[in-house]
């Protein structure tokens, strides 16, 4: 069929052409040679934070005499890394070097019938997109463009998405990540959980990790306090239906069934009120409904969970037993990737009213309250209020999502049933949508239909393969950002700033957004020459300055307020009680379940096996299976199949197989299978991230398979619009599939 959007694959082009692909590879080998001190080569080093994940560690880059970037080490006043880069933040620096990267702006053309790319000036490249921009604002409205934006980029985009007057902004962090968490948090306790989590896992007596693989999962400061923890004696449970790394650190393993956590959760609330476990004077100080909590889960035994989830009662009685031994030092990680089953919220308020129970929030060695610098922001015009916003795309759902959508978003980009579609238009910056949103199919049929797409990128993924303009931006280490503000146990604010100039034509975001503002005449919205003016003038509003921050890359601020709660003090919870929530008042009025309930989920049918996915400890999603550094030490993913699955089928290890869906997808490539103990017989696993299949990734193309194109049949969380991902079933294809002929 001809598409008006055809995936552009095949480089015609020979973009790049850096030649330092050896060079790259070369850096780690450098690593025990590198002397900062050295008296023979003079070192420079400039501040950053890292953009590999979004933990962003603070860091020196190092250069050489030459201005050649060398190394990034972690800044030993940094809380996010104690002075230490996880292997992806070390190895960052292939993001820089990379030479399959984007140098030039691209635009779509036709040429003999086929489409592809053709390089551009940023001139004629910037005045397509604002053309397009007043096209689709004259037509339609403003409000028809959308932004999908993660990473540091997104706020420049977002001003100036906002300036054109549009409010339908989306992230992948929200409805494929922490979303139901946030919600079910705010609910309970009446504020968020936010990042860095503010677990006190450094001076914990039990770290209770629910489907969280800390290990794998590799944020930083939280790894470093799990093994500081791990080392005075401190209680690991982990609940994973894998043998995590996590596991393997922990005193308790409990290898759930999968999509079965409720039960467990709401049985060991069950012991805990029981046997009068939890903390006394906090749950009368603080909290609201615990009567209708104790006669909620009255029948919740550990035998009743015992059937649902395959864990013994006695070890959910020990456990559970730890844990009240251990309060209120004692932390039910919130977890982070929680879109799971689609009744992710109602999960993630168990795991909150755990805690409530346990005293741990506002307590040391539980939940500290975090505090962030507050930074006035650099004045610009009021933004013009969109005439409508994301929240017409729920059409009424999802009464509880305090963000947008991305798949609902997608749904209002496609004409239904004679209805012209709302959305028009696509700008999107940092986030590679094939890798990250579940159901791809109705993804590609939303990019079919929009009049115009346009992607800012640093790397040709597969997103920019779908644009009618892929704009190149420079890497974290050639360019200014905002100042990193996240929240610790102490107010820090770290700087971002260029070690080299942008490679090629690649030019920084803010620089991209106001170019496109200035065309669309929305310049007074990046009222600045260069992004170091606003830096400096927020600065000296904190009583630095950009001089100051040049040099020491990280600042420490004072606290305003106690870090954690006083003993006895009365405290108001912002939730409409003024009382940390066990009953949610907020869930009641919305008509959602005000106390958690367990609901089973679908099974497998014969011959196939959930689809279980997760982190590498060196890489990060999509953005870092091309890294030169990275690809040395993983360049592919494989295939979790337990032993009796592996001799029911008669696989080998290292044997390439295919994966079909439950609804028919094949996976494009093979991925190998690795026969191990570590994964149940019901369920698969593999390494999210991988699978590419844009040829323009030369390491990455072609090297194991996709979780995502498989996850075509997301549930939804009803209460805030969470894609569940995780009730995929797959079963294996030994041979090579035969498939359509690609034109
Ligand atoms: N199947 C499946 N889907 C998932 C997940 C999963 O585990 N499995 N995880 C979910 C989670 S938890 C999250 S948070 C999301 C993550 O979703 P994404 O953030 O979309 O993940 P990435 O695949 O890393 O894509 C990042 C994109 O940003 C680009 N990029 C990197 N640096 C820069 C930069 O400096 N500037 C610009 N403009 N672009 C840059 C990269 O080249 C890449 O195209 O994915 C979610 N989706
Ligand atoms: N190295 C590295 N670290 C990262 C990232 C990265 O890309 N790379 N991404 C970061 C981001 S944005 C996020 S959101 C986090 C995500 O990291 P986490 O929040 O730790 O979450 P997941 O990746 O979902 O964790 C997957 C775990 O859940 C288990 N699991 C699967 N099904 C079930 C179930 O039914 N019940 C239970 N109890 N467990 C189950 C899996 O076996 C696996 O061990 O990682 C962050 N850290
Ligand atoms: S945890 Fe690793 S990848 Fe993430 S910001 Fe820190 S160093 Fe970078
Ligand atoms: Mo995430």
């Amino acid at each position: 069929m001809a598409s008006r959007r055809d995936f552009i694959k095949i480089s015609a082009l020979g973009i790049g052409g850096m030649a330092l692909g050896a060079g790259a590879l070369k850096l780690l080998a450098e690593d025990s040679t590198f002397d900062p001190f050295s008296p023979i080569t003079q070192f420079s080093r400039i501040p950053t934070y890292c953009e590999v994940c979004f933990w962003k560690c603070a860091g020196w880059t190092y250069t050489d005499d030459k201005g050649k970037i060398v190394k990034v080490i972690g800044n030993d006043e940094d809380p996010h890394c104690n002075g230490r880069l996880c292997p992806r933040g070390t190895g960052g620096i292939g993001m820089y070097y990379d030479e399959d990267r984007l140098l030039t702006p691209l635009v779509r053309v036709s040429e003999n019938g086929k489409q592809t790319f053709r390089q551009a000036s940023w001139e004629e490249a910037l005045g397509i997109v604002a053309e397009n921009l007043k096209k689709i604002a004259d037509k339609y409205g403003p409000e028809s463009l959308a932004l999908f934006k993660h990473g540091s980029s997104g706020h420049y985009f977002e001003q100036l998405v906002k300036a054109y007057g549009s409010g339908n902004i989306v992230s992948p962090s929200y409805a494929q990540c922490r979303g139901p968490r946030e919600v079910g948090w705010k609910a309970t306790f009446g504020t968020t959980v936010g990042s860095p989590e503010p677990t006190d896992i450094r001076d914990t007596r039990c770290l209770v990790l629910i489907g969280s693989h800390i290990g794998e999962n590799m944020h930083n400061g939280q790894v470093q306090e799990m093994s500081e923890a791990i080392d005075r004696g401190a209680d690991i449970i982990t609940v994973d239906p894998r043998y995590s790394t996590a596991a393997s650190k922990s005193r308790h393993w409990l290898p759930i069934k999968p999509a079965t956590d409720l039960a467990l959760l709401l049985a060991w609330i069950h012991v805990i009120i029981n046997e009068e476990l939890y903390d006394k004077g906090y749950v009368e100080q603080y909290t609201f409904g615990f009567d209708r909590l104790k006669q909620h889960v009255r029948r919740m035994t550990p035998e009743w969970a015992y059937g649902i989830t395959g864990i013994q009662p006695k070890a959910i009685r020990e456990t559970a037993r730890l844990m009240g031994s251990a309060a209120p030092s004692v932390i039910v990680h919130p977890g982070r990737h929680v879109t799971w089953y689609g009744d992710d919220t109602q999960r993630s308020r168990a795991i909150a009213i755990l805690n409530a129970l346990l005293g741990s929030w506002g307590r040391r060695g539980g939940f500290y309250f975090d505090e962030s610098v507050r930074l006035p922001e650099f004045p610009i015009p009021e933004f013009p209020e969109p005439k409508w916003d994301w929240r017409a795309t729920l059409d009424g759902r999802f009464p509880l999502a305090a963000t947008g959508i991305s798949n609902a978003m997608i749904e209002a980009s496609i004409p239904k049933e004679g209805k012209d579609s709302r959305i028009k238009g696509w700008f999107v910056s940092g986030t590679n949508l094939p890798l990250t949103i579940p159901n791809r199919p109705q993804l590609e049929e939303a990019i079919q239909a929009l009049d115009f797409m346009v992607v800012v990128d640093t790397m040709p993924m597969e997103v920019t393969g779908y644009a009618d303009v892929v704009l190149p931006e420079c890497t974290y280490f050639e360019r200014y950002d905002e100042l990193r503000t996240s929240p610790h146990r102490e107010p820090y604010l770290a700087l971002r700033m260029p070690a080299a100039a942008p490679k090629g034509d690649s030019k920084p975001a803010w620089w991209i957004a106001k170019q496109i503002a200035e065309k669309l005449g929305l310049g007074s919205y990046f009222p600045y020459e260069d992004f170091k003016e606003v830096l400096d003038w927020q600065l000296k509003q904190v009583g630095s300055s950009l001089e100051e921050m040049q040099k020491a890359g990280v600042k420490q601020f004072e606290r305003r307020s106690p870090l954690y709660l006083k003993e006895n003090e009365p405290f108001t919870f912002r939730t409409s009680t003024g009382k940390i929530e066990l009953y949610s008042k907020e869930f009641e009025q919305y008509g959602f379940a005000p106390l958690p309930n367990y609901t089973p989920h679908p099974e497998p049918p014969d011959n196939y096996y959930r689809l279980n996915y997760g982190r590498a400890p060196m890489h990060t999603f999509s953005r870092t299976s091309n890294n030169p550094n990275l690809t040395d030490l993983m360049d592919e993913n494989d295939l979790w199949v337990n032993p009796k699955v592996a001799r029911i089928w008669g696989m080998k290890n290292g044997q390439e197989v295919w994966l079909r869906n439950q609804d028919g997808v094949i996976s494009s490539f093979p991925i190998k299978v690795r026969i191990t103990e570590r994964i149940r017989w019901d369920s698969v696993y593999m390494v999210h991230g991988f699978g590419h299949n844009n040829k323009k990734l030369s390491r990455a193309f072609g090297k194991g398979a996709s979780d995502s194109e498989l996850i075509t049949n997301p549930v939804p969380d009803p209460i805030m619009g969470g894609t569940g991902m995780r009730g995929t079933f797959v079963t294996f294809l030994l041979e090579e599939p035969i498939k359509a002929v690609e034109s």
